[in-house]
């Protein structure tokens, strides 16, 4: 079984590809995940939850917090800009989806954080929603969290180009830009009406066409466990 392999410690070290940790559900995974299938490196994955498999990923990073991506070598690195940064320069600068210097570099990583800036604050809100009776939710802390979402989607809605966010460059910012969508879909809907960010709604169609969206789909068993 796969799962087991990946479970098995010696299995790990002597692994001949680069193992993803963590799943789908999560746009800071599928971002890397998209990434990782973009650059056609080849990659196994094991789909710990955060929550049911808390020790497991404890193992893996202290803060039990995924993405992880284990490297052929060994080494362990976690969080998905490090990790993207360091598969853009295994793919050199030919191919990296973030420029590597200039004024196209800074504007990518701006659209980039601003994405996933609008990610965090979108966990959030879910956490916040799935960890508290309706009655004891911080109705001022959910507020202000769904009105940093709606500036942060208006800035990027405003900022957005076609087919891609910056013109005729499939660049990091449409990976995730289109991840963030993704997730804010299935975990804060109502934050994401499609005719309220048109420019966004396409861009985020035109990436979940594409062969490296598809390839890293949640599958319906991607899911946060139901609480007690
Ligand atoms: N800055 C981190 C954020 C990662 C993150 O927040 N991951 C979430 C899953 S969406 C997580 O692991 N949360 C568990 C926790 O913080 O307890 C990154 O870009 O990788």
């Amino acid at each position: 079984m796969v799962a087991r392999r990946l479970d098995d410690p010696v299995y790990l070290r002597n692994s001949v590809s680069m193992i993803l940790i963590g799943q789908y559900d999560s746009p800071f995974v599928r971002r890397v995940a998209v990434t990782l299938h973009h650059y056609h490196m080849p990659f196994e994955r094991n789909a710990l939850s955060v929550f049911s498999n808390f020790k497991k990923v404890q193992a893996i990073n202290p803060l039990v917090r995924v993405p992880a991506l284990i490297l052929e070598t060994g080494e362990t690195l976690v969080d998905s800009s490090a990790i993207i940064d360091c598969l853009d320069e295994m793919a050199g600068p030919a191919r990296a989806l973030t420029p590597a210097h200039g004024p196209l570099r800074r504007k990518v990583l701006q659209a980039v954080v601003t994405a996933t800036g609008i990610s965090e604050k979108a966990v959030a809100v879910f956490f916040e929603r799935y960890f508290h009776e309706t009655k004891s939710i911080s109705k001022d802390w959910e507020k202000r969290c769904l009105s940093q979402i709606n500036a942060g989607l208006e800035k990027l809605e405003h900022d957005c180009s076609t087919p891609w966010f910056f013109n005729n460059h499939m660049s990091q910012a449409d990976i995730s830009i289109a991840c963030m969508i993704g997730h804010l879909k299935q975990r804060v809907p109502e934050v994401f009406p499609p005719n309220k960010y048109p420019k966004l709604h396409a861009l985020s169609l035109h990436c979940e066409t594409r062969d490296e969206f598809v390839k890293a789909r949640p599958s319906p068993d991607e899911v946060i466990p139901l609480r007690a």
